[in-house]
């Protein structure tokens, strides 16, 4: 395939994933189905979430690489902005403990291998941690957690992790979409620690909250257990998965764009 058919074949993925006058649900999957048929071609050993990566790049760079982090990088951050975001993630964040605990009750009933449930219940006890680090770095930015109220961009995502959490969402999808949401989060923040960035000082403990290597290694073992599911999968499911995985890649755009500039 041709970098010419790959770029053709992300703009009109983006296209699906994203006009409200795009086709049907069903005709959606098809259209997913067929594409990687053409794009699986000669990719033996390569993982699923490998193939998305490689043909959805321009979406996973825009998710990773946005003005706000790259703003951060290079320590021009408006810190309204930051705030904003801290406020707003902390909401986000309560909202992710219930989509998590769900997961890990699919796991408990659906999966194949028992040691999920641990990667999982490791997920929970960090997010725990995660709620306290929330309030003590809110108190050293003088950010009243109590008094914000989401953002649209937040409420649409909030709304996205419920519908993810739902009984009618099976373990497959579940977990590739904690993958996602959890590997731009860690991509994004390392990408302010590699040598050469000037991420002030005081943002520095943000920043290794999700770009530590820990936080690495624990996406890896996320991702293999959503290729692990995903392997096994029928091609319906895959296509459902992978637009899934679009789906939170659309909403972490958005979600940062809502904390990039404007006024706090
Ligand atoms: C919006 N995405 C958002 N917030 C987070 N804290 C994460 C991902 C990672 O946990």
């Amino acid at each position: 395939m041709t970098c010419a058919d790959r770029c053709g074949a992300v703009r009109c993925l983006l296209s699906i994933s994203s006009s409200s006058s795009s086709p049907s649900p069903v005709k959606k999957v098809k259209r997913i189905e067929e594409q990687n048929k053409e794009i699986m071609e000669g990719t033996d050993g390569v993982t699923i979430t490998e193939t998305w990566l490689r043909k959805h790049t321009q979406m996973y760079v825009g998710a990773t690489r946005h003005p706000f982090i790259l703003d951060i990088r290079e320590g021009s951050v408006d810190l309204s902005s930051f705030k904003r975001w801290l406020g707003q993630d902390y909401i986000f964040v309560r909202a992710f403990v219930p989509f998590v605990a769900s997961v890990l009750v699919k796991a408990w009933k659906e999966s194949d291998d028992k040691s999920d449930v641990e990667v999982i219940l490791g997920g929970v006890a960090a997010l725990n941690d995660e709620i306290s680090w929330f309030k003590k770095e809110a108190s050293k930015w003088g950010v009243a957690l109590d008094s914000i109220a989401p953002q649209r961009a937040n409420l649409e995502y909030c709304r996205f992790l419920e519908s993810l959490a739902g009984a009618e969402m099976e373990y497959t999808r579940a977990i590739t979409a904690f993958w996602a949401i959890e590997v731009v989060y860690q991509q994004s923040f390392a990408h302010c620690l590699e040598d050469g960035s000037k991420t002030p000082e005081e943002l520095k403990e943000t920043c290794r909250r999700w770009g530590n290597d820990g936080f690495a290694e624990y996406c890896r073992t996320l991702e293999s257990i959503a290729n692990r599911r995903l392997a096994q999968a029928s091609d319906d499911m895959l296509a459902k998965a992978e637009l899934i995985f679009l789906q939170v890649l659309e909403h972490e755009v958005e979600f940062w764009n809502m904390n990039h500039g404007g006024s706090a």
